[in-house]
């Protein structure tokens, strides 16, 4: 997969992709990152990459041309797979199914937004989709394009070492096909500071260890993300006080 990145920043990327998982998969070639500098696709003495709002208002915006032109050269006929996506405040909130959506494009062009925001025709008749990776307001969609290719990358084939660590992750551990969270995990020491690591982890017993990690998932998401648990909870009734004390409970 290759992943372009449109940016006033270029340098802004140097960082991000040079470990880990995101780095590998480029040195192995199962991926490919371009970034290319808006300013590259200005002619005038300044590379003026923006412009005051119409209508009066804060700030100012990306114009449109530049961001046009970089994606006519990138891209010179626009073919199927290949995606263009706006960073944006406004757009579709992101999620681990709007990753593994992404995973099966051939090519992605991310569009970082800086100042107030984007001409709003970069997003009408440009980018296939605007993605916002949080409700939350950065100070430009760099950092967002980052968590959007680290969570397609690591979803492509070989790029993970080990495939199942895909799988049983948090927002991918299916319970009756909705999600929840990872279950708490601990390592050495089995005493840290008089913490102790639950007893059935050091047992032993492959089955009471299963159940007690998608019991703590469970307790767990419904404690800190009661929301990704109220679809389910409104497809099942409560589950009645002996279901929860017995082996198998469904909770
Ligand atoms: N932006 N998820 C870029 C965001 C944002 C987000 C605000 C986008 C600033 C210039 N991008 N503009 N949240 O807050 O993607």
């Amino acid at each position: 997969m290759i992943f372009h990145v449109l940016t006033i920043f270029p340098e802004f990327f140097r960082g991000p992709f040079e470990h880990g998982v995101v780095a590998r998969a480029v040195e192995a070639g199962a991926i490919r990152i371009r970034i290319h500098n808006l300013r590259d696709w200005t002619f005038d003495r300044h590379k003026t990459v923006d412009d005051r709002p119409f209508g009066g208002g804060e700030g100012m915006l990306l114009k449109p041309e530049p961001i046009f032109l970089a994606a006519e050269s990138i891209w010179p006929e626009r073919k199927p797979g290949q995606r263009a996506v706006l960073l944006s405040a406004q757009g579709r909130l992101f999620d681990q199914a709007g990753a593994r959506r992404l995973a099966l494009e051939a090519e992605l062009l991310l569009i970082c937004g800086r100042y107030e925001g984007v001409d709003e025709r970069v997003a009408g008749h440009l980018a296939d989709e605007e993605i916002s990776i949080g409700d939350y307001v950065l100070s430009g969609g760099e950092l967002a394009a980052a968590v959007v290719i680290d969570a397609v990358a690591r979803l492509l084939p070989g790029v993970l070492g080990n495939v199942a660590s895909t799988v049983q992750e948090s927002f991918s551990g299916l319970e009756d096909g909705l999600p929840t969270l990872d279950c708490p995990q601990y390592t050495r020491p089995a005493d840290f500071r008089g913490w102790k690591v639950p007893e059935v982890l050091l047992s032993g017993h492959h089955e009471q260890i299963r159940l007690w990690r998608r019991q703590a998932a469970l307790d767990k998401t419904r404690r800190l993300r009661p929301d990704l648990l109220a679809h389910r909870d409104r497809l099942k009734p409560a589950p009645q006080e002996q279901d929860l004390a017995g082996k198998e409970a469904e909770s």
